[in-house]
């Protein structure tokens, strides 16, 4: 495990102050102060892993482990998404996840490299793991997507365990929502340690994105989407462009927050799209912000939605529509940071 870690806020956008407040369990560290512009931290020529929220920090230390053990760009996402899927105390991601409104626990991920290899599940149901079996329908299959029963059916067939995924906590909090049955969107819920059984319905993820030293990429995206959700209903995370989008020499964007408004405008394609064409990472994040705040107005007021993008040179961007979001970077020295991005609106 690392043990430096920092998180300095980096507030800003339109007309949001600047300011570096350490975290409780921060140590701060020098030389990565916001400076009015883009997250200061960069990979040289070394590796690189950025990942969503401050849980990211113990995945991308798995995945930095992995590639620093020999493993491949693949081995060291998978790794790192491994790592909240199997988290009984994170609600958001994998095993523990909140159900669907029908009281199923149903998982999208997706992983992605940039030689064109890509794996998705949605709606899987019953197994904890669901980037392992996103991977394995990209490695072992003809197809990028399995969903529902066949995703289910699949993950069986390849040997992964069968488990509930629905444990005593989760289920707590859906019979607490079941009493009202309000589907209200909470930005930012993965960042409360404490949540309220029932309380408003939360959406969370994780999306990691290496690069090697070398400037290859690729990414994983896993979730339990949005808690107490339509039975059948799919996020962005798991939709190759959505969620997550990772090109050769240019870079990948992975995103968090409320699904559709990233499907809607294909998110990830479009921020990786903004960098080919000469934008950096943080000005991508920030096009595709822009850009669904315009087309959507007052529809996304009170909606989270975030971008974290990686470009082959192991520049970093991040940006959202509200304060709030935090991710993880960690360098080519192997330390991590806990950074809070930029965002557009104040709240
Ligand atoms: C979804 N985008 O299913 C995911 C959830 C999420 O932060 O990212 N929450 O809509």
């Amino acid at each position: 495990m690392n043990t430096r870690r920092s998180l300095l806020a980096a507030l800003g956008g339109l007309g949001a102050i600047n300011l570096a407040a350490p975290f409780a369990r921060a140590a701060s560290r020098p030389g990565t102060r916001d400076q009015g512009g883009s997250p200061r931290i960069r990979g040289g020529s070394g590796a690189v892993v950025l990942s969503t929220w401050d849980f990211g920090a113990a995945a991308n230390d798995a995945a930095f482990a992995k590639m620093r053990a020999g493993g491949s760009l693949l081995d060291a996402v998978e790794a790192g998404a491994m790592v909240p899927e199997a988290d009984p105390n994170n609600h958001s991601v994998g095993y523990s996840g909140y159900p669907d409104r029908d009281g199923h626990v149903t998982l999208d991920a997706v992983i992605m490299d940039d030689a064109g290899g890509v794996g998705a599940v949605a709606a899987l149901e019953d197994t904890v793991h669901a980037i392992s079996v996103a991977r394995r329908v990209m490695e072992r299959t003809p197809h990028t997507l399995l969903v529902g029963e066949g995703a289910t059916r699949f993950a069986r067939d390849q040997g992964f365990p069968q488990q509930s995924l629905l444990t005593p906590e989760s289920q707590k909090a859906w019979r607490e929502w079941l009493k009202t049955s309000k589907y209200q969107p909470e930005a930012n819920s993965e960042n409360r340690s404490t949540r309220t059984p029932g309380g408003a319905l939360d959406h969370d993820t994780i999306g990691l994105l290496a690069r090697s030293a070398d400037g290859r990429m690729a990414g994983a995206c896993t979730t339990s989407g949005m808690a107490f959700k339509m039975r059948g209903r799919v996020g962005d995370s798991p939709q190759v462009g959505s969620g997550l989008y990772v090109e050769a020499g240019v870079g990948g964007a992975t995103s968090t927050g409320l699904g559709e408004e990233v499907t809607r405008v294909a998110g990830s394609a479009r921020v990786v799209a903004s960098m080919r064409a000469g934008a950096t990472p943080q000005q991508a994040c920030e096009e595709v912000v822009r850009h669904i705040a315009t087309l959507r107005g007052a529809a996304i007021r009170g909606v989270q939605v975030g971008f974290l993008a990686l470009d082959t040179n192991g520049n970093v961007g991040a940006y959202c529509l509200l304060p709030g979001f935090t991710y993880a970077v960690t360098d080519a020295s192997g330390a991590t940071s806990v950074l809070k991005a930029r965002s557009l609106f104040k709240a």
